[in-house]
C-alpha cells in the first residue's frame, strides 16, 4: 500500500456530507477500504465511495467539488477506481520468484484500447456504487464517461485485437505483460471538410492521463547506429561487437489491465522515448547547446506519433526506429527486471512466451541473439537454441505489399550488429534448406530471409517464421492460405510449425458494456456466467422461438438505435430516421474491403428510383452508415471517402426517395463510436474480396450483438456462417478458388460494366458529374480504377451482391423471422470470444497456465 493512500492527510471538501468538513481528519487515521476488502468485491459503500472520490478531487485535482470542472471530476473518478485496482496490481507485480509460472510477453506496436473508465468500473463491479455516489454529489456518471478521450494507439483490427487479448488473459488469470509504444499522438482524428477527409492530431494526453503510471527510474537505454568491430576474446575466438552511435531512453508507462471481477490486474507497459543525458548526446553532436536541444527533439520523435499508414509500411526509417526502440526496451525489461537475478537464461522459454503481433516486433529475434551472444557470452548455437524456443509469430495479412521488407542499407545503418546477426541466421538456415532439399538452389533462393529485388532487404515474415516455435494465421481460411500461398516452402519444411488461431473479441467491452440492454436480457434468461463463458450463449437458442423473448430482444435493439440516434445528432448533427433497416459498414478504408461495392449498391438503388425504373415505395427503408479512416497518403481511399460523402449529400436531400434511403458517414470512427454503432446495427457488411481479409473482428462484434451478416466467403466470415447457419447469413460473391481462377484467366472489369445495365447506369451517373457538379471529373480516379483494373474485383461480385441484398430485404420484411435469425446469431457466436482465442494460444503455442 503506498503511503500516499494509507496516510491521507486532512483535507477540506465543501459540500461533503460530513459536518466537520474533513474527508479524513487527523484523529481518524483511516484504514483504506482496500486494505481489508475481500478480493473481487467492491470495498465501498456509497458513502465510502463519496469520501474517496472527494478525497481524490481535493488531493489530485486540488479543487473543491463546487469549483470542479467535469474534467476534474472525471480525473478524480478515474483515480478512485484506479486505487481499488491498485491493491491487487501491487500484489500481482511482486518480486520475481523462482518457479513462477510462465508469462506471456505480448509484443505489439499497437494497442487500440478504447476508453478505460467503463471497463475499470465493470471489472471492479463499481459502476452502480459510482453512479449512486456521484448522483449524491450532483454529478452524472455518463457525463464523466464521455469526458474520456480514448487512447487510440492503433490503426484498426490488429491493434484492437491486442487490446482484446490482454483483457482476456487478465480475465483468465494468465500472467501477461503487454509491451508496446506510448505514442504521444495516436491515430489521427478524422474530420470532413467539404466531404474530404482532413486529419487532425490526436491529442489524447492533453486533458490528463489518469490510467498511466510513468516510471522514469526504470528507464532503459536503447542504442542505435554506429558500427561493429571485430576483436579476439580471451579464448582466442574472433568475435564481433556493436559500437553504437547514439541512444535514447525508453521510459516505461504502466497501465493496469484488470480482469473481469477476478481481482487479477496485469500490466501493459508502453515505452516513451526521452533524450538521454547530455553526455550521451555528445556522442552524436559536438556539445553545441542548441544542437543538443534539437537532438532531444530528435530522440523524442521516436514515440511521437503512430504511423497511420497501413498502406505503405516499407522504407520508413522512423518506423524501424520505433520497432527496435520498444522491442529492445521490452526484452531488456523482461530479462533484467522481471526475472530474478542470476536466472539461467538457458531456461528462458520456461518463463516467457513472446508473441510477435505481425512482423512489427520481429527485430526482437536478432536482439535476443545479440543479448545472449554479445552480452551474456553464449555461443551461437546455444543462443539460437534459446531464442528459437521463445517466440511465436502471428501473421495478420496476405497482401504482399503489407509484408515488411527492411532495406539492408537502412537496417545496417540503424542496427549494424543486428544485420550481421540476421545474415548469420540466414546462412545457417539456408544451409539447413540445402541439406534437407539438396540440388534445389531455386528453393534456397526463394526461401532466403534476404530479398535481392527490387533492392536488398530483410523479409521480416521469413525471419519470424524461421525463428518462431509456431506461426499462426488469424482465421481458418487465412491460415490455410498462409501455408499454401504465402509461405508454401516454409510449411513444407516445417509442417508442424503452422497452426491457426481464429481471432476473437472481448465480450466484456463489446457485449456487456456496449450493449447493456441485451446483456440484461441474456442474464435474465440464462444467468450471468456467459460474460466469461461465452459459449453459454447457446442456451439462448430455444428462445429464438419464444415470442416474448423476441419482443424483448427487439426492444433492446430499438433502445440501441435510439441511443445511436441521440449520439449522432449531438456528435455529428446527423439525423437517423426511425424504422429503417440499419445497414453498417465500419472498418478502415481499403480497396480490398470494397467500400466501393457498397457505394455502387447505394448509387444503383438511387439511380433506379430517380430514373423511374423502380418506385420509391419499392425500396426497403434503409439507412447505410459508414465509418472509415483512410491512411493520409492513400489517395484512392481518400477519394472514395469524398465520393461517399458526396453521394450521401445528394441521396439524403432527394425527396424522390421519400426518405426511404439515407446515407450517414459520421467522421472519426473509433472504438468509442463502435461501441454505440455495432449494437444498433441490423445488417453487418463484410464484403471484402475472398482471400483478402485475414479475419476481420468487426464481423464477430456485429454477430454477437444480433446483426445479420451480408458477406463473402472470406476471413472469419467463413466460420461465422458455419456456426450461425446459412439461413441466418447472406453469402455472396466468388470464393477464394474462384477469385484465383478469374485472376488466372485474366479479369476484365469492363465486361461486367457492359453486361449489367444497373451497374452501368450507376457508374455512368457518377461519371456524369451528378455528384460533383463543380467538377465533372472529380471522381474519375475512383471510377477508372474500377473500370480498368479493379484489383479487388468489385464489379465481378456486383450482381451477386445485389441479389444477396434482395434476400436481405425479403427476410427483413418478416420481422419475426429476422429477429429469430438475429437471436441465433447471438446464440451461436460464443466461439468468437477472445477468451477462446487465448485458450487456443495457451494450448497450442504458449503452454502457459492460469495462476490462482
Ligand atoms: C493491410 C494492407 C492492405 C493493403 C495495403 C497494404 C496493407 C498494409 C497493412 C495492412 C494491415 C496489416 C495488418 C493488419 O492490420 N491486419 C488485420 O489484422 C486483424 C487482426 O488479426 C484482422 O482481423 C484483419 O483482417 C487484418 O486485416
Amino acid at each position: 500500500m503506498p503511503d500516499s493512500v494509507q496516510n491521507a492527510s486532512a483535507l477540506t471538501a465543501d459540500e461533503s456530507p460530513t459536518t466537520d468538513h474533513r474527508v479524513f481528519g487527523p484523529s481518524q487515521t483511516p484504514t483504506h477500504p482496500l486494505a481489508t476488502a475481500p478480493v473481487g468485491t467492491p470495498p465501498f459503500s456509497v458513502d465510502g465511495f463519496v469520501r474517496e472520490f472527494l478525497h481524490e478531487l481535493n488531493t489530485n485535482q486540488g479543487v473543491a467539488l463546487s469549483r470542479s470542472s467535469i474534467n476534474d471530476q472525471y480525473l478524480a473518478l478515474a483515480s478512485t477506481v484506479r486505487n481499488y485496482l491498485m491493491a491487487r496490481w501491487l500484489e500481482t507485480g511482486g518480486k520475481p520468484q523462482e518457479n513462477q509460472p510462465k508469462v506471456v510477453g505480448y509484443l505489439s506496436a499497437e494497442y487500440l484500447l478504447g476508453r478505460q473508465l467503463g471497463n475499470a468500473l465493470l471489472a471492479t463491479d463499481l459502476a452502480d456504487i459510482a453512479e449512486k455516489g456521484l448522483a449524491l454529489c450532483g454529478i452524472d456518471l455518463a457525463t464523466l464517461r464521455n469526458q474520456e478521450v480514448e487512447p487510440g494507439l492503433g490503426n484498426g483490427g490488429l491493434g484492437r485485437l491486442a487490446a482484446c487479448f490482454i483483457d482476456s488473459l487478465a480475465t483468465m488469470n494468465v500472467l501477461c505483460i503487454g509491451y508496446g509504444i506510448r505514442y504521444e499522438y495516436g491515430i489521427f482524428r478524422q474530420t470532413f471538410v467539404d466531404g474530404r477527409q482532413v486529419e487532425q492530431p490526436d491529442t489524447w494526453l492533453q486533458l490528463g492521463s489518469p490510467w498511466e503510471f510513468p516510471h522514469p527510474e526504470a528507464s532503459v537505454k536503447v542504442n542505435f547506429g554506429g558500427h561493429t568491430e571485430t576483436f579476439t576474446d580471451a579464448d582466442g575466438v574472433e568475435k564481433s561487437r556493436w559500437v553504437p552511435g547514439w541512444n535514447v531512453l525508453a521510459m516505461p508507462y504502466n497501465y493496469m489491465v484488470p480482469g473481469y471481477l477476478n481481482g487479477r490486474v496485469n500490466t501493459l507497459r508502453l515505452w516513451s522515448a526521452q533524450a538521454t543525458n547530455a553526455f550521451d548526446l555528445q556522442i552524436f553532436n559536438s556539445g553545441d547547446y542548441a544542437q543538443a536541444v534539437r537532438a532531444q527533439t530528435f530522440a523524442e520523435n521516436i514515440s511521437k506519433v503512430l504511423y497511420p499508414e497501413d498502406s505503405t509500411p516499407q522504407g520508413k526509417e522512423l518506423r524501424l526506429q520505433q520497432q527496435y526502440f520498444f522491442v529492445a526496451a521490452s526484452l531488456h525489461d523482461f530479462i533484467n527486471k522481471e526475472l530474478e537475478e542470476g536466472f539461467d537464461l538457458h531456461r528462458l522459454s520456461e518463463r516467457i512466451a513472446f508473441q510477435l503481433n505481425d512482423t512489427h516486433p520481429v527485430i526482437a529475434v536478432p536482439e535476443l541473439m545479440r543479448i545472449l551472444v554479445d552480452e551474456k557470452g553464449y555461443d551461437w548455437d546455444e543462443a539460437w537454441d534459446i531464442t528459437s524456443r521463445c517466440f511465436g509469430y502471428t501473421c495478420h495479412t496476405l497482401l504482399p505489399e503489407a509484408l515488411e521488407v527492411w532495406p539492408t542499407e537502412l537496417l545496417g545503418r540503424l542496427l549494424p550488429r543486428h544485420l550481421e546477426i540476421i545474415y548469420r541466421i540466414n546462412e545457417e538456415f539456408l544451409a539447413q534448406v540445402r541439406k534437407q532439399f539438396p540440388d534445389d538452389e531455386l528453393r534456397a533462393r526463394r526461401m532466403s530471409i534476404i530479398a535481392e529485388l527490387p533492392e536488398r532487404g530483410v523479409r521480416m515474415a521469413y525471419l519470424a517464421t524461421v525463428a518462431a516455435t509456431k506461426v499462426n494465421g488469424v482465421a481458418e481460411l487465412h491460415s490455410q492460405l498462409l501455408r499454401d500461398k504465402v509461405l508454401p516452402d516454409f510449411s513444407e519444411m516445417y509442417p508442424d510449425k503452422f497452426t491457426n488461431v481464429t481471432n476473437g473479441v472481448t465480450p466484456r467491452r463489446f457485449v456487456r458494456l456496449a450493449n447493456p440492454k441485451l446483456s440484461t436480457l441474456i442474464t435474465d434468461t440464462i444467468g450471468s456466467g456467459w460474460v466469461t463463458q461465452l459459449e453459454r450463449l447457446k442456451e439462448l437458442e430455444p428462445y429464438a422461438d419464444d415470442a416474448d423473448f423476441r419482443a424483448a430482444f427487439r426492444e433492446a435493439k430499438q433502445w440501441n438505435k435510439t441511443r445511436l440516434t441521440t449520439l449522432l445528432k449531438a456528435r455529428d448533427g446527423i439525423e437517423l430516421p426511425e424504422g429503417h433497416l440499419l445497414d453498417v459498414m465500419v472498418k478502415r478504408l481499403h480497396e480490398y474491403k470494397r467500400q466501393s461495392l457498397k457505394l455502387l449498391h447505394i448509387v444503383s438503388l438511387y439511380e433506379q428510383v430517380i430514373s423511374g425504373k423502380i418506385a420509391a415505395s419499392d425500396v426497403t427503408p434503409r439507412t447505410v452508415v459508414f465509418g472509415a479512416k483512410a491512411a493520409p497518403g492513400y489517395k484512392l481511399a481518400k477519394e472514395t471517402i469524398h465520393l461517399i460523402n458526396k453521394v450521401a449529400e445528394k441521396v439524403n436531400a432527394d425527396e424522390r426517395l421519400e426518405g426511404r434511403l439515407k446515407v450517414a458517414f459520421p467522421a472519426n470512427y473509433n472504438v468509442t463510436l463502435a461501441e454505440k454503432l455495432i449494437p444498433a446495427a441490423d445488417l453487418s457488411e463484410q464484403i471484402s474480396l475472398a482471400g483478402m481479409e485475414a479475419s476481420g473482428t468487426g464481423n464477430m462484434k456485429f454477430a454477437l450483438n444480433g446483426a445479420l451478416t451480408i458477406g463473402t466467403d472470406d476471413g472469419a466470415n467463413v466460420e461465422i456462417r458455419k456456426l450461425v447457419g446459412d439461413k441466418h447469413f447472406f453469402l455472396f460473391g466468388m470464393n477464394e478458388p474462384q477469385v484465383a481462377e478469374l485472376g488466372a484467366q485474366g479479369y476484365i472489369p469492363g465486361d461486367y460494366y457492359e453486361k449489367n445495365p444497373n451497374l452501368k447506369a450507376a457508374i455512368d451517373l457518377i461519371l456524369s458529374g451528378y455528384f460533383s457538379p463543380s467538377d465533372q471529373h472529380m471522381f474519375d480516379q475512383v471510377i477508372y480504377s474500377l473500370l480498368n483494373t479493379d484489383r479487388f474485383m468489385a464489379l465481378a461480385d456486383f450482381d451477386s451482391y445485389i441479389a444477396a441484398q434482395a434476400k436481405v430485404e425479403q427476410h427483413y420484411a418478416d420481422q419475426d423471422a429476422w429477429t429469430r435469425s438475429a437471436i441465433l446469431n447471438v446464440a451461436r457466436s460464443g466461439y468468437f470470444s477472445s477468451d477462446r482465442s487465448m485458450r487456443d494460444y495457451i494450448q497450442r503455442i504458449w503452454h502457459t497456465s492460469p495462476v490462482l
